[in-house]
């Protein structure tokens, strides 16, 4: 008994010289840090509310980042709009069917809100509820699909798939996954193939996502809404959405704003638990059957230089640290 308080008192003695002896910013550090307050939240609307002129400045900014110097230093990436593509491949392992996939995501978002912002772009970020696309039946008649004020529609099946109208019409995809001497992932034109497989569309209609939004731990969470609605939007588009590339399909954005829409109403029905609920596996590990040893404490894998490189903890909640926004 003595000796063990002994020992104890020797150990809480030793950790108090330890700190001591270190800087007082690192001295703060072993302290849980509080997260910064925001001045003011930035609001991300639906794209169907956004006005022709907003969309406009939207698309105009997208197409401006081919034009900007790339920053993340990957070979094949030769201006900021490939750059996403690029390091989204290059991390591919890293932030798909891992605990950091929403993360990472997340603030793989609002590196793009940060991009767009260098290209001119003021208005707002905004997500895509595809829910309402599939609770119809029939997505490919969604507003997001106009090709008058939209992204444009699908891809020519008679072409190759390439998508000939709308902003983004022959459009060039220069950053490839994998094997450049593969037919498929040789340099094109964007493309789209609509998947009308009513067992897909449904799997990101209301009542899939209603599912998802019913898990009650994040880790439970996390894998069915990256496996289920997520991925089935992803093979819905298809072409160009289909791949590790898919950022090269500007749609990408409005998609991740959206699950990422979601994960922030699911924090928000129980903020003080799932704020700081975060598990799962980690790139060795098994996305269904672990081991779950992530750490909320983990850094996000890299975003090569498109945004600082954070920990887990600073993105759990999307109105404090360097988020400061919500979904409206
Ligand atoms: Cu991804």
């Amino acid at each position: 008994m003595f000796a063990k308080t002994w020992l104890l008192l020797f150990f809480a003695v030793a950790v108090a010289l330890h700190a001591a002896a270190l800087p007082l910013a690192a001295q703060q550090d072993l302290v849980a840090r509080a997260p910064t307050p925001c001045s003011s939240l930035k609001q991300r609307p639906n794209w169907n509310t956004l006005s022709q002129a907003q969309k406009s400045s939207y698309f105009d900014a997208v197409k401006c980042l081919k034009t900007k110097p790339a920053v993340t230093g990957i070979e094949s990436s030769k201006n900021l709009y490939d750059d996403f593509p690029a390091i989204h491949v290059e991390q591919n392992h890293h932030i798909h069917s891992v605990a950091a996939f929403l993360p990472w995501h997340r603030r793989f978002v609002q590196a793009r809100e940060r991009a767009l912002a260098a290209c001119g772009y003021d208005g707002p970020t905004p997500y895509w509820d595809w829910t309402e696309a599939a609770d119809t039946g029939n997505p490919d008649v969604d507003p997001i699909f106009s090709v008058t004020d939209g992204f444009g529609g699908n891809g020519n099946p008679n072409n190759n798939d390439v998508v000939e109208e709308g902003p983004f019409a022959n459009f060039p995809v220069d950053i490839l996954q994998g094997d450049k001497d593969v037919a498929l992932f040789s340099p094109h034109l964007l493309r789209r193939a609509f998947n009308p497989d009513p067992q897909l569309v449904n799997a990101f209609n209301s009542s899939s996502v209603a599912k998802a939004q019913a898990f009650e731990t994040f880790n439970k969470y996390r894998y069915y809404l990256e496996g289920t609605p997520h991925g089935a939007v992803h093979q819905y588009i298809a072409g160009d959405m289909g791949p590790a590339h898919s950022p090269n399909e500007a749609v990408f954005f409005l998609h991740h704003a959206q699950i990422d829409r979601l994960w922030s109403l699911w924090q928000e029905m129980d903020p003080e638990q799932r704020k700081s609920d975060y598990a799962g596996n980690l790139p060795d590990g098994n996305t269904l059957t672990g081991p779950f040893d992530a750490s909320i404490n983990d850094t996000l894998p890299t975003f090569g230089n498109l945004i600082d490189q954070v920990q887990v903890r600073d993105v759990m909640d999307t109105k404090s640290g360097d988020l400061c926004y919500v979904y409206v």
